[in-house]
Protein backbone atom coordinates (compact mmCIF):
# COMPACT_ATOMS: atom_id res chain seq x y z
CA UNK A 1 0.00 0.00 0.00
CA UNK A 2 1.04 3.21 -0.43
CA UNK A 3 -1.71 5.75 -0.20
CA UNK A 4 -4.77 5.60 2.25
CA UNK A 5 -7.67 6.66 0.84
CA UNK A 6 -6.94 10.48 1.02
CA UNK A 7 -11.06 11.54 0.47
CA UNK A 8 -12.10 9.43 3.67
CA UNK A 9 -12.31 10.91 6.97
CA UNK A 10 -8.91 11.34 8.55
CA UNK A 11 -7.33 8.54 10.15
CA UNK A 12 -6.83 8.49 13.86
CA UNK A 13 -3.10 6.83 15.11
CA UNK A 14 -2.68 6.61 18.39
CA UNK A 15 1.16 5.72 19.40
CA UNK A 16 1.35 4.80 22.95
CA UNK A 17 4.49 3.85 24.84
CA UNK A 18 7.05 4.40 27.42
CA UNK A 19 8.45 7.68 28.39
CA UNK A 20 11.88 8.47 26.79
CA UNK A 21 10.20 5.58 23.73
CA UNK A 22 10.30 7.26 20.88
CA UNK A 23 6.80 8.19 20.53
CA UNK A 24 7.69 12.12 19.46
CA UNK A 25 9.98 11.09 17.06
CA UNK A 26 8.44 8.50 15.29
CA UNK A 27 5.36 10.58 14.91
CA UNK A 28 7.44 13.33 13.31
CA UNK A 29 9.02 10.86 10.88
CA UNK A 30 6.36 9.06 10.11
CA UNK A 31 4.18 12.85 9.28
CA UNK A 32 7.72 13.39 6.99
CA UNK A 33 6.66 10.02 5.41
CA UNK A 34 3.16 10.93 4.40
CA UNK A 35 3.72 14.67 3.73
CA UNK A 36 6.16 13.16 0.77
CA UNK A 37 3.48 10.71 -0.48
CA UNK A 38 1.24 14.22 -0.22
CA UNK A 39 -0.71 13.61 2.71
CA UNK A 40 -1.48 16.15 5.33
CA UNK A 41 -0.79 15.56 9.02
CA UNK A 42 -1.28 16.84 12.07
CA UNK A 43 -0.27 15.78 16.29
CA UNK A 44 -2.26 16.09 19.37
CA UNK A 45 0.17 16.07 22.16
CA UNK A 46 -0.53 14.96 26.26
CA UNK A 47 0.86 15.77 29.42
CA UNK A 48 -0.47 15.48 33.42
CA UNK A 49 1.13 19.36 33.06
CA UNK A 50 1.47 22.09 30.48
CA UNK A 51 4.25 24.13 28.77
CA UNK A 52 5.45 20.85 27.10
CA UNK A 53 8.58 19.96 25.29
CA UNK A 54 6.82 17.70 22.51
CA UNK A 55 4.34 20.45 21.16
CA UNK A 56 7.24 23.07 20.77
CA UNK A 57 9.71 20.45 19.30
CA UNK A 58 6.62 19.04 17.34
CA UNK A 59 5.27 22.55 15.63
CA UNK A 60 9.20 23.63 15.70
CA UNK A 61 9.47 20.76 13.19
CA UNK A 62 6.47 22.12 10.96
CA UNK A 63 4.09 19.88 12.24
CA UNK A 64 0.38 21.15 12.66
CA UNK A 65 0.71 20.35 16.30
CA UNK A 66 -2.13 20.72 19.04
CA UNK A 67 -2.24 19.70 22.52
CA UNK A 68 -4.69 18.17 25.31
CA UNK A 69 -2.74 19.34 28.87
CA UNK A 70 -3.64 18.65 32.25
CA UNK A 71 -4.21 15.20 32.39
CA UNK A 72 -4.14 11.93 29.91
CA UNK A 73 -6.55 11.47 27.25
CA UNK A 74 -8.32 9.15 29.40
CA UNK A 75 -9.69 11.96 31.60
CA UNK A 76 -9.68 14.73 29.05
CA UNK A 77 -11.24 12.30 26.70
CA UNK A 78 -14.10 15.52 25.27
CA UNK A 79 -10.53 17.69 25.12
CA UNK A 80 -9.50 15.11 22.68
CA UNK A 81 -12.56 15.13 20.76
CA UNK A 82 -12.76 18.90 20.82
CA UNK A 83 -9.01 18.92 19.47
CA UNK A 84 -9.97 16.08 16.81
CA UNK A 85 -12.47 18.32 15.57
CA UNK A 86 -10.58 21.67 15.84
CA UNK A 87 -7.55 20.44 13.56
CA UNK A 88 -10.31 19.13 10.74
CA UNK A 89 -10.41 22.60 9.82
CA UNK A 90 -7.27 21.74 8.45
CA UNK A 91 -8.37 18.67 6.09
CA UNK A 92 -5.56 16.77 7.98
CA UNK A 93 -5.44 12.85 6.25
CA UNK A 94 -3.51 11.47 9.28
CA UNK A 95 -3.94 12.80 12.79
CA UNK A 96 -1.77 11.40 15.58
CA UNK A 97 -2.30 11.22 19.23
CA UNK A 98 0.48 10.83 21.56
CA UNK A 99 -0.89 9.80 25.32
CA UNK A 100 1.36 10.06 28.18
CA UNK A 101 4.19 8.01 28.42
CA UNK A 102 2.74 6.78 31.98
CA UNK A 103 -0.48 6.20 30.32
CA UNK A 104 -1.86 3.00 29.98
CA UNK A 105 -5.86 1.47 30.08
CA UNK A 106 -6.22 3.84 26.78
CA UNK A 107 -8.15 1.22 24.51
CA UNK A 108 -11.01 0.62 27.38
CA UNK A 109 -11.22 4.66 27.93
CA UNK A 110 -10.02 6.12 24.86
CA UNK A 111 -10.08 3.93 21.69
CA UNK A 112 -13.55 2.24 22.29
CA UNK A 113 -14.90 5.47 23.73
CA UNK A 114 -13.63 7.08 20.15
CA UNK A 115 -15.48 4.26 17.98
CA UNK A 116 -18.89 6.56 18.32
CA UNK A 117 -17.11 9.19 16.10
CA UNK A 118 -16.62 6.31 13.68
CA UNK A 119 -18.89 8.79 10.75
CA UNK A 120 -15.92 11.03 11.38
CA UNK A 121 -12.66 9.10 11.69
CA UNK A 122 -10.86 5.82 11.18
CA UNK A 123 -9.13 4.31 13.94
CA UNK A 124 -5.84 3.01 13.15
CA UNK A 125 -4.72 -0.14 15.37
CA UNK A 126 -2.86 0.92 18.72
CA UNK A 127 0.35 0.54 18.32
CA UNK A 128 2.51 0.48 21.48
CA UNK A 129 6.36 1.41 21.06
CA UNK A 130 8.72 0.14 22.73
CA UNK A 131 12.75 0.82 23.39
CA UNK A 132 14.33 -2.06 23.72
CA UNK A 133 16.97 -1.04 26.43
CA UNK A 134 14.18 0.12 28.63
CA UNK A 135 12.28 -3.30 28.05
CA UNK A 136 15.01 -5.62 29.30
CA UNK A 137 15.66 -2.79 32.33
CA UNK A 138 11.64 -3.27 33.17
CA UNK A 139 11.03 -6.67 32.46
CA UNK A 140 14.04 -7.80 34.88
CA UNK A 141 12.78 -9.01 37.87
CA UNK A 142 14.95 -6.43 39.54
CA UNK A 143 12.79 -4.03 38.25
CA UNK A 144 11.27 -0.92 40.08
CA UNK A 145 7.73 -2.59 40.71
CA UNK A 146 5.30 0.59 40.14
CA UNK A 147 7.32 1.17 36.80
CA UNK A 148 7.37 -2.31 35.75
CA UNK A 149 3.58 -2.77 36.49
CA UNK A 150 2.71 0.36 33.83
CA UNK A 151 5.23 -0.73 31.10
CA UNK A 152 3.26 -4.41 31.38
CA UNK A 153 0.26 -3.28 31.02
CA UNK A 154 0.86 -1.17 28.23
CA UNK A 155 1.84 -3.85 26.69
CA UNK A 156 -0.76 -5.81 27.28
CA UNK A 157 -3.51 -3.19 25.58
CA UNK A 158 -1.48 -3.07 22.07
CA UNK A 159 -2.94 -4.25 18.89
CA UNK A 160 0.94 -3.86 17.80
CA UNK A 161 4.31 -3.63 19.51
CA UNK A 162 7.14 -1.46 17.70
CA UNK A 163 10.59 -1.91 18.67
CA UNK A 164 11.58 1.47 18.38
CA UNK A 165 15.68 2.66 17.99
CA UNK A 166 16.65 0.01 15.81
CA UNK A 167 19.63 1.86 14.65
CA UNK A 168 20.99 0.99 18.16
CA UNK A 169 20.97 -2.80 17.40
CA UNK A 170 19.86 -3.82 20.64
CA UNK A 171 18.79 -7.56 20.85
CA UNK A 172 14.80 -7.58 20.60
CA UNK A 173 13.79 -8.96 23.92
CA UNK A 174 10.52 -11.46 23.79
CA UNK A 175 7.40 -10.24 24.95
CA UNK A 176 4.68 -13.38 24.87
CA UNK A 177 2.82 -14.25 21.80
CA UNK A 178 2.76 -10.84 20.29
CA UNK A 179 3.80 -9.99 16.39
CA UNK A 180 6.50 -7.40 16.88
CA UNK A 181 7.88 -4.69 14.67
CA UNK A 182 11.36 -2.85 14.20
CA UNK A 183 11.54 0.59 13.36
CA UNK A 184 14.42 3.65 13.57
CA UNK A 185 12.70 7.02 13.31
CA UNK A 186 16.59 8.34 13.30
CA UNK A 187 17.28 5.99 9.85
CA UNK A 188 13.86 5.88 8.88
CA UNK A 189 13.85 1.57 8.66
CA UNK A 190 10.48 0.16 9.13
CA UNK A 191 8.78 3.62 9.37
CA UNK A 192 7.36 3.78 5.73
CA UNK A 193 6.50 -0.12 6.66
CA UNK A 194 4.86 0.46 9.93
CA UNK A 195 2.51 3.37 8.00
CA UNK A 196 1.69 1.40 5.12
CA UNK A 197 0.21 -1.49 7.79
CA UNK A 198 -1.34 0.80 9.99
CA UNK A 199 -3.33 2.52 7.54
CA UNK A 200 -4.36 -0.52 5.14
CA UNK A 201 -7.01 -1.59 7.30
CA UNK A 202 -5.35 -5.05 7.55
CA UNK A 203 -5.08 -5.25 11.21
CA UNK A 204 -8.40 -3.65 12.92
CA UNK A 205 -8.26 -1.71 16.33
CA UNK A 206 -9.32 -4.55 18.28
CA UNK A 207 -7.71 -3.50 21.57
CA UNK A 208 -7.33 -5.97 24.67
CA UNK A 209 -9.75 -4.17 27.51
CA UNK A 210 -7.47 -4.29 30.56
CA UNK A 211 -8.44 -6.49 33.63
CA UNK A 212 -6.30 -3.36 36.02
CA UNK A 213 -6.38 -2.18 39.55
CA UNK A 214 -6.73 1.42 39.34
CA UNK A 215 -5.68 1.63 42.62
CA UNK A 216 -2.48 0.51 41.76
CA UNK A 217 -2.12 2.47 38.56
CA UNK A 218 -2.58 5.36 40.37
CA UNK A 219 0.33 4.50 42.84
CA UNK A 220 2.58 3.34 40.00
CA UNK A 221 1.96 6.92 38.35
CA UNK A 222 1.99 8.63 41.88
CA UNK A 223 5.61 7.35 42.34
CA UNK A 224 6.96 9.36 39.67
CA UNK A 225 7.81 13.17 39.88
CA UNK A 226 6.05 15.12 36.82
CA UNK A 227 8.17 18.94 36.24
CA UNK A 228 7.47 21.41 33.55
CA UNK A 229 9.11 24.51 33.70
CA UNK A 230 9.58 27.73 31.14
CA UNK A 231 11.40 30.37 31.45
CA UNK A 232 13.44 33.08 29.90
CA UNK A 233 17.50 32.64 29.97
CA UNK A 234 19.32 35.30 29.75
CA UNK A 235 23.13 34.79 29.78
CA UNK A 236 25.83 37.33 30.40
CA UNK A 237 27.84 37.32 28.12
CA UNK A 238 25.70 36.14 25.32
CA UNK A 239 26.21 32.03 24.98
CA UNK A 240 25.02 29.91 22.42
CA UNK A 241 22.05 27.25 23.45
CA UNK A 242 24.25 24.40 23.61
CA UNK A 243 26.83 25.95 25.87
CA UNK A 244 23.79 26.58 28.22
CA UNK A 245 22.28 23.47 28.08
CA UNK A 246 25.22 21.36 27.94
CA UNK A 247 26.09 21.76 31.64
CA UNK A 248 22.37 22.59 32.64
CA UNK A 249 21.33 19.01 31.94
CA UNK A 250 25.09 17.45 33.69
CA UNK A 251 24.11 19.27 36.71
CA UNK A 252 20.75 18.31 36.57
CA UNK A 253 21.59 14.76 35.62
CA UNK A 254 24.39 14.88 38.45
CA UNK A 255 22.30 16.01 41.38
CA UNK A 256 19.46 13.54 40.40
CA UNK A 257 21.73 10.61 40.66
CA UNK A 258 23.55 11.39 43.76
CA UNK A 259 20.22 11.87 45.18
CA UNK A 260 19.19 7.94 44.35
CA UNK A 261 16.79 9.47 42.21
CA UNK A 262 15.87 7.68 38.50
CA UNK A 263 15.58 9.49 35.44
CA UNK A 264 12.97 8.20 33.32
CA UNK A 265 13.10 11.39 30.64
CA UNK A 266 14.86 14.46 31.03
CA UNK A 267 14.72 16.62 27.80
CA UNK A 268 14.83 20.66 26.86
CA UNK A 269 14.31 23.21 24.49
CA UNK A 270 16.11 26.09 23.70
CA UNK A 271 14.76 28.47 21.52
CA UNK A 272 16.14 32.10 20.40
CA UNK A 273 16.16 34.05 17.24
CA UNK A 274 18.96 32.07 15.86
CA UNK A 275 17.84 28.57 16.08
CA UNK A 276 16.09 26.25 18.40
CA UNK A 277 18.14 23.09 20.14
CA UNK A 278 16.60 20.47 21.91
CA UNK A 279 18.38 17.80 24.54
CA UNK A 280 17.02 14.51 25.87
CA UNK A 281 18.11 11.66 28.08
CA UNK A 282 15.78 8.81 29.30
CA UNK A 283 18.52 7.39 31.71
CA UNK A 284 20.59 8.76 34.69
CA UNK A 285 24.11 8.97 33.32
CA UNK A 286 22.75 8.49 29.59
CA UNK A 287 24.77 10.84 27.06
CA UNK A 288 22.30 13.46 26.16
CA UNK A 289 20.90 13.42 22.46
CA UNK A 290 20.88 16.53 20.95
CA UNK A 291 18.95 17.97 18.04
CA UNK A 292 18.26 20.72 16.09
CA UNK A 293 20.54 24.41 15.34
CA UNK A 294 23.91 23.12 16.78
CA UNK A 295 25.73 25.70 15.28
CA UNK A 296 23.32 28.50 16.43
CA UNK A 297 25.30 32.01 17.11
CA UNK A 298 25.38 33.07 20.61
CA UNK A 299 21.93 34.97 21.99
CA UNK A 300 21.18 37.21 24.92
CA UNK A 301 17.64 35.53 25.25
CA UNK A 302 16.92 31.87 25.17
CA UNK A 303 13.19 30.77 26.09
CA UNK A 304 13.60 27.62 27.70
CA UNK A 305 10.71 24.56 28.11
CA UNK A 306 12.18 21.78 30.13
CA UNK A 307 10.15 18.29 31.20
CA UNK A 308 11.46 16.08 33.71
CA UNK A 309 9.61 12.57 34.70
CA UNK A 310 11.43 10.83 37.41
CA UNK A 311 11.36 8.29 39.99
CA UNK A 312 11.23 10.61 43.54
CA UNK A 313 9.89 12.80 45.36
CA UNK A 314 8.89 16.72 43.59
CA UNK A 315 9.67 18.69 46.51
CA UNK A 316 12.99 17.06 45.77
CA UNK A 317 12.98 16.95 42.09
CA UNK A 318 11.78 20.75 41.97
CA UNK A 319 15.15 22.07 44.57
CA UNK A 320 17.89 19.49 42.26
CA UNK A 321 16.44 21.45 39.04
CA UNK A 322 15.79 24.86 40.24
CA UNK A 323 19.61 24.69 42.08
CA UNK A 324 20.56 23.84 38.94
CA UNK A 325 18.94 26.54 36.85
CA UNK A 326 20.36 29.03 39.51
CA UNK A 327 24.06 28.00 39.03
CA UNK A 328 23.52 29.23 35.09
CA UNK A 329 25.85 32.11 34.35
CA UNK A 330 22.47 33.79 33.89
CA UNK A 331 19.50 35.56 34.76
CA UNK A 332 16.59 34.04 34.85
CA UNK A 333 13.08 35.84 33.99
CA UNK A 334 9.27 35.06 34.35
CA UNK A 335 10.32 31.33 35.08
CA UNK A 336 7.02 29.08 35.49
CA UNK A 337 7.46 26.16 37.08
CA UNK A 338 5.28 23.25 38.53
CA UNK A 339 6.32 20.20 40.02
CA UNK A 340 3.89 17.28 41.08
CA UNK A 341 2.79 13.41 41.29
CA UNK A 342 0.54 12.78 39.15
CA UNK A 343 -3.02 12.36 40.58
CA UNK A 344 -4.93 9.35 40.88
CA UNK A 345 -6.03 8.64 36.77
CA UNK A 346 -10.20 8.63 36.82
CA UNK A 347 -11.13 8.67 33.24
CA UNK A 348 -14.28 10.24 31.97
CA UNK A 349 -15.20 7.05 30.25
CA UNK A 350 -14.45 3.38 30.33
CA UNK A 351 -15.84 0.94 28.10
CA UNK A 352 -15.81 -2.48 27.26
CA UNK A 353 -16.58 -3.72 23.43
CA UNK A 354 -20.39 -4.50 22.98
CA UNK A 355 -20.01 -8.11 21.80
N1 LIG B 1 19.00 6.14 18.45
C1 LIG B 1 17.73 6.49 18.37
N2 LIG B 1 17.21 7.36 19.25
C2 LIG B 1 15.91 7.70 19.13
C3 LIG B 1 15.08 7.16 18.12
N3 LIG B 1 13.83 7.64 18.30
C4 LIG B 1 13.90 8.46 19.37
N4 LIG B 1 15.14 8.50 19.87
C5 LIG B 1 15.61 9.30 21.02
O1 LIG B 1 14.97 8.84 22.20
C6 LIG B 1 14.68 9.92 23.06
C7 LIG B 1 13.20 9.92 23.40
O2 LIG B 1 12.46 10.13 22.20
P1 LIG B 1 11.01 10.79 22.22
O3 LIG B 1 10.49 10.73 20.82
O4 LIG B 1 11.04 12.09 22.91
O5 LIG B 1 10.25 9.72 23.15
P2 LIG B 1 8.74 9.78 23.72
O6 LIG B 1 8.85 10.18 25.15
O7 LIG B 1 8.25 8.36 23.62
O8 LIG B 1 7.96 10.72 22.88
C8 LIG B 1 15.10 11.20 22.30
O9 LIG B 1 16.35 11.61 22.78
C9 LIG B 1 15.17 10.75 20.87
O10 LIG B 1 16.11 11.47 20.10
C10 LIG B 1 15.67 6.24 17.18
O11 LIG B 1 15.03 5.72 16.26
N5 LIG B 1 16.99 5.95 17.35
MG1 LIG C 1 6.95 12.45 23.47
Amino acid sequence: MSQPDVAAKPWVVLVGGFLGAGKTTLILAAAKELHRRGLRCAVITNDQGDVLVDTAYTSRNGLLSSEVTGGCFCCRLSELVEAMDALRRFSPHVIFAEPVGSCTDLFATTLLPLREYSDTYRLAPFTVLVDPARASELLDNGADDNLSFLFRKQLEEADLICMSKADVGLPVPLLGSHAIRQLSARTGQGVAAWLDEILSGAISCGGQVLDIDYEQYARAEAAMAWLNLQAEVRPAPWQSSAMLMGPLLDAIDVELTKAGISICHLKLVMDTPGGFLKAAICKNGQEPVVEGDLDASPAGVHHLILNLRALGSAAQVQEIVEGALQRLPAELRGMEIRCFHPGAPKPERRMTPVA
